[in-house]
């Protein structure tokens, strides 16, 4: 397996630095200032971050974070688990802008230091639940999606969210040559009402860093009560929309992956069980322990809400 030492990074890709050093200065009770800065720029991977503790997080012991950034699915760099850390180092996360549009008052295409510049950082540490059967615990440093949503002032009609992963074949081996698993964009869609939900972040960063390629840098989705494909990694575009919008899994088999995607120990996939999951970290194969896995993921009391009487077997 061949891994790129990334003798080509130039200071241009770590500028998000200098907006988190700035504000390392002015936030109180910070946490994850981590020493990388002090490498020299040639090994330098991620630069610290700093971001205020939220009441959000678990108190779970986080996964390791050699196991969450070598154990991923990110199909544009293929899909095996090891693809992505082996070979996102091609992908060059800046310079970075994403397109807000649709149905909002103020579209505007952004650079990721015009949509952080007024954001407050915060560590979250979520569960992160896979439709597979595997479960991380991730504490990542983002900002909630609503607070971007606002500033482009959606429309009354704006009932859907849907977003959009990059495609750059020359930087995503998964999107060129003969196999491509999936239809590029990957596409992903959340209800209005989810994605302003307090608990669905944009992330920059985990680990008290700014995010590796491989977990989607460097802005990707997360919403921890949903399916980890939901979860939409290196984000170009975010559109307001009055109806629901085509998302990457459901398109490619309809009967194993909903729109909704809430994970639910109660509504198996069509091909396996999804009431336990393996924790990555706590032993595999024959000597794997298993967990319940939780109504929505264990976010229940503050997402339960949005779908009251919803069927969710029907609405999957
Ligand atoms: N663009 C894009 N986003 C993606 C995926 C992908 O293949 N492409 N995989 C999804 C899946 S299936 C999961 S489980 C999570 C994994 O996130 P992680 O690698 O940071 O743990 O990313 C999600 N986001
Ligand atoms: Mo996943």
């Amino acid at each position: 397996m061949l891994i790129r030492n990334r003798p080509d990074i130039a200071s241009s890709d770590i500028t998000p630095h200098s907006v988190y050093l700035r504000r390392r200065d002015i936030l109180a009770g910070a946490v994850g200032i981590g020493v990388s800065a002090m490498l020299p720029l040639r090994t330098a991977r991620a630069a610290p971050v700093a971001a205020q503790k939220s009441a959000f997080s678990t108190d779970e012991t986080p996964t390791r974070r050699e196991d969450a950034t070598s154990y991923n699915n990110f199909y544009e760099f293929g899909t095996d688990k090891a693809d992505p850390a082996a070979k996102a180092g091609s992908l060059k996360p800046s310079p970075w802008s994403v397109k807000i549009d649709g149905l909002v008052r103020k579209p505007a295409t952004m650079t990721l230091e015009d949509i952080l510049k007024p954001v407050m950082l915060e560590e979250r540490i979520y569960r992160l639940r896979c439709v597979e059967g595997w479960s991380m615990v991730i504490p990542w440093i983002g900002f909630p999606l609503a607070d971007l949503i606002k500033r482009v002032e959606p429309l009354g009609s704006a009932k859907y969210v849907a977003f959009e992963t990059l495609v750059r074949p020359e930087e995503m081996p998964g999107q060129r040559g003969l196999f491509q698993p999936l239809p590029w964009p990957y596409v992903e869609g959340l209800r209005l009402d989810e994605a302003m939900h307090p608990l669905t972040i944009l992330a920059t960063g985990m680990y008290g860093e700014t995010l590796p390629n491989q977990n989607g840098a460097p802005l990707r989705l997360v919403v921890p009560w949903k399916y980890g494909f939901k979860s939409i990694k290196s984000i170009v575009r975010i559109s307001l929309v009055e109806t629901q919008p085509p998302t990457t899994w459901k398109a490619l088999a309809d009967d194993e992956y909903g729109f909704y995607s809430n994970v639910n120990p109660e509504v198996d996939h069509p091909r396996w069980s999804q009431a336990t999951e393996r924790r990555i970290g706590e032993g595999s194969g024959l000597f794997a322990k298993r967990r319940p896995t939780l109504m929505f993921n264990g976010y229940g009391e503050q997402v339960a809400h949005l779908y009251s009487g919803m069927d969710l077997r029907a609405n999957y």
